[in-house]
């Protein structure tokens, strides 16, 4: 929600904020009632009843969560390097962070979506978005790693982002600025935005079986911002569902003049129209440049590919494509109920939260019934599309998401506070404060078709009060409330990494038995693996020289290397040959850029590790002192050290003076 947006409801209502922010409950930790322990105890051993999948922001990873104790289990590299998991420092998983810009290893993993098969979650994969350089990514929950990214071309800031269709047909992405194609049409002054500038819609299949995805297509909207997105599901399957802002097109001060209008729109693509045309042959070829990068868990290698070529849909030209429904002031969410029948539009800068009827946009699109036409996609009008609106909800809505009673819940950033309102009625029920500036909010199973409804999260912007203090920044938020009566209860506070945008929540049962538990070593089909250590060699081609090494614990092999000369580029390829679960081990070398972060502690990689140019030194010893080794949550750092202290240390300081060792 860091957007011009934002920072308008921020001019506007700056005073208010910060009276928000400020004038903290004197009882609030008295609003917590004495069984709020009790509903978050989870006995140690004992498993937690949901996963979080929660987006990192701009640590440009993702990261999961067990609720309710909001106990940390992993963070899943996407979009930055991590050294814990060498993630974007081994040679094998670089190729991840490839673009049509090279290599770009941060970025801003905005939305998280789990995979679904009728509108339910299925426990397959999870979706995230990068906001900054536009990609997709596809994370595999049997290894909780990512397997696949895509880039996608037309597009800047990719908000609206990436949210799934009912069967995870397609997983859409809007962009949240409208640019100028990529083609070599794209170099035009900025005084021709309204000419130029283009809103695109992505659509990236997926395979059923194995989720690989494609760039199906893109439909070429107007030149407005796409926020946010959400598809239909039951009902309206087959159409999608954009909130949209600056349709003045403004292209300068867009603090304020982006947010000119009484109303901007959503608009209501049909996708199953989009797919007739595309086999009609209506869509045109237009050159691009993107990355699409995948990770082959046979290989344990990842690859990157950049292709050249999308097919875009003119939403200008093709009738019955694309419908603007107005609504009011800037919508930022834009969900749909667990029915698909209602589509909930929220102003940031609303009065009202706007209820749309699916079956009334069928009904207003059959009758004709426009107020116009821009850019040749009808608009709608808005009495007849509207169900109803939500009177008073609060200041600021943001997000909704659904129960399994027929309640809808909605976020309100300025008055802080989450809103529990009746979906047939539209009257409120409850209304709980969260501590502070609340964005997005997730209720488990909150935009399926069958919510479970027993835990909402809210994730604040703002911490004030709620931690220890940590310096001029303080701890990202999530807040866990009890949902499951009349009254909503906050239950707990539990800090994020990075900043938490969006999240979702999927039962345990339907991912943990999953779990891949170790790589077998006889599958293992990467280039330089060594299947035992009877396979471990020293191979040299030319000025390179191929280290086949193994590690069990804890033992590296061959733990001598001999024959090394000035100038010789010096690759590691490590096999590890545990067979049982949890077993990683690390590599890494003293003085190396890498050696206290490339460490490969995936279970059955091989990595190239380290590239050695200015190699001073002519032998190794790769001797270890095998209760050294351990095991736990700092697992990189600490075989790093431990190699420091083994011998392989001794032949390197001594030739310490002039070692550079540089990543190839
Ligand atoms: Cu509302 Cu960027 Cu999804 Cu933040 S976004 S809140």
């Amino acid at each position: 929600m860091k957007n011009l947006n934002f920072k308008q409801v921020l001019l506007f209502l700056v005073t208010l904020v910060f009276s928000m922010a400020s004038c903290k409950p004197k009882n609030a930790n008295n609003t917590i009632s004495a069984d709020a322990a009790a509903k978050v105890y989870v006995a140690p051993g004992k498993y937690d009843e949901f996963y979080n999948f929660v987006s990192g922001g701009f640590s440009g990873q993702m990261s999961a969560y067990g609720l309710p104790s909001g106990r940390l289990l992993r963070v899943i590299p996407v979009f930055s390097v991590d050294p814990e998991k060498g993630y974007g420092f081994s040679e094998e998983t670089k190729p991840m962070l490839n673009t049509s810009h090279g290599f770009v290893p941060w970025d801003d993993l905005h939305h998280v979506q789990l995979s679904k098969t009728n509108g339910d979650y299925d426990g397959k994969w999870v979706f995230g978005n990068a906001n900054n350089t536009p990609r997709v990514a596809r994370i595999d929950l049997k290894t909780f790693r990512t397997a696949e990214i895509i880039e996608l071309p037309n597009s800047a800031g990719n908000h609206s982002s990436p949210f799934l269709t009912e069967n995870t047909e397609y997983v859409v992405a809007g962009t949240r600025f409208s640019v100028p194609p990529d083609d070599v049409n794209g170099d035009v002054p900025i005084n021709t935005y309204k000419k130029n500038f283009k809103g695109t819609l992505s659509f990236i299949s997926v395979k059923k079986d194995d989720g690989k995805m494609e760039l199906a297509f893109q439909i070429e909207c107007p030149g407005f911002n796409f926020d946010l997105s959400r598809a239909g599901k039951g009902v309206s399957h087959g159409w999608f569902f954009f909130s949209c802002y600056n349709t003045e097109q403004a292209n300068t001060l867009l603090e304020v003049n982006a947010s000119q209008k009484d109303k901007d729109f959503i608009l209501a693509v049909n996708w199953k129209k989009a797919e007739e045309y595309l086999k009609a042959g209506k869509g045109k070829k237009k050159t691009v440049r993107y990355a699409h990068n995948t990770y082959n868990e046979k290989t344990h290698t990842a690859t990157s590919e950049i292709k050249t070529e999308v097919i875009v849909l003119d939403s200008k030209e093709l009738k019955d494509l694309c419908y603007f429904i107005p609504c009011p002031k800037s919508p930022h969410g834009c969900d749909v109920s667990p029915t698909g029948e209602y589509i909930v539009g929220s102003g940031k800068l609303a009065a009202v939260i706007p209820v749309f009827g699916f079956n009334k946009m069928l009904k207003t699109i059959q009758a004709k019934d426009f107020i116009g036409n821009l850019e040749g996609i009808p608009v709608l009008k808005y009495e007849s599309v509207l169900y109803g609106e939500v009177k008073k909800p609060g200041l600021g809505p943001l997000h909704t998401e659904f129960d399994n009673k027929g309640n809808a819940y909605t976020s309100f950033f300025v008055s802080s506070e989450v809103v529990k309102w009746n979906i047939k009625d539209l009257k409120v029920l409850d209304r709980v404060p969260t501590y502070y500036s609340v964005g997005h909010l997730t209720v488990a199973g909150g935009d399926t078709k069958t919510p479970n409804g027993k835990y909402l999260v809210a994730y604040n912007k703002i911490t004030k009060d709620r931690y220890l203090p940590t310096g001029p920044e303080l701890s990202q938020s999530a807040q866990l409330y009890d949902i499951s009566g009349d009254k909503m209860q906050l239950i707990l506070d539990f800090p994020t990494i990075g900043e938490p945008h969006y999240a979702q929540i999927a039962p345990a049962d339907l991912i943990k038995n999953n779990s891949t538990k170790f790589y077998k070593l006889d599958e293992n089909k990467h280039k330089y693996a060594s299947i035992g250590e009877g396979a471990t060699k020293v191979v040299r081609e030319g000025k390179n020289v191929h280290v086949y090494m193994t590690a069990i614990r804890s033992h590296f092999s061959p733990d001598n290397i001999e024959g090394i000369r000035l100038g010789d580029d010096v690759y590691f390829h490590v096999t590890n040959l545990e067979q049982d679960w949890d077993v990683p081990h690390g590599f890494g070398i003293k003085g190396a850029s890498n050696a206290l972060r490339c460490v490969v502690i995936d279970r059955n990689d091989v990595a190239r590790c380290v590239r050695e140019p200015f190699l001073r030194f002519n032998s190794f010893n790769m001797a270890q002192h095998a209760t050294d080794f351990g095991f736990n949550n700092e697992r990189s750092l600490h075989i790093a050290q431990n190699l420091a202290h083994a011998n392989l240390c001794n032949a390197m300081t001594i030739l310490r003076g002039g070692i550079e060792i540089v990543n190839s």
